[in-house]
């Protein structure tokens, strides 16, 4: 299937619509999940307009694995999370919702069950605090 300019994270990335961002530097962004699965949940992207790993050119994945650890490890830190989730969807079949290739990274503690994929908005305002401290932890 060909790019979707008009997905919903092409518009975040031309600021057509707001984001709770954390980084951002000329080939990748990250910002908060606004459905998170768990306090802290953030989404890194590449800049490219690629849909899945498989569209992604070798130096995009690099810049876009290099910031998913850059950013994780910030999570980490400011969560005082003592376990780490990262996960990468691509394709319908497999769960993806947003056709702009993404990693999520998702804090972890024992005894604390995921919320549903993709399912609960919050409001973005409820973000930011957390958002202030994973920036920083940059
Ligand atoms: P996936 O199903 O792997 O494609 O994950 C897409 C994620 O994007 C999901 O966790 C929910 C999140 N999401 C969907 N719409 C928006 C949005 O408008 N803003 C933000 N920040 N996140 C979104």
């Amino acid at each position: 299937m060909p790019y979707d300019p008009n997905n919903i994270f092409a518009k975040i990335l031309r600021s057509e619509i707001p984001s709770v961002r954390v980084y951002e530097d000329t080939r990748t962004l990250a910002f908060m999940d606004v459905m998170p699965q768990a306090e802290g949940h953030t989404l890194v992207i590449p800049k490219d307009p690629a849909e899945n790993i498989f569209d992604l050119s070798p130096g995009g994945m690099a810049a876009l694995i290099a910031t998913t650890q850059l950013v994780a490890k910030a999570v980490k830190k400011a969560l005082a999370c003592p376990g780490l989730m990262l996960v990468q969807l691509n394709g319908e079949a497999a769960g993806q919702s947003v056709n702009h290739v993404h990693f999520h990274i998702i804090p972890r503690t024992a005894g604390i069950d995921l919320k549903f994929h993709a399912r609960e908005t919050v409001n973005p305002q409820a973000l930011e605090p957390i958002a202030a401290r994973i920036r920083a932890a940059l």
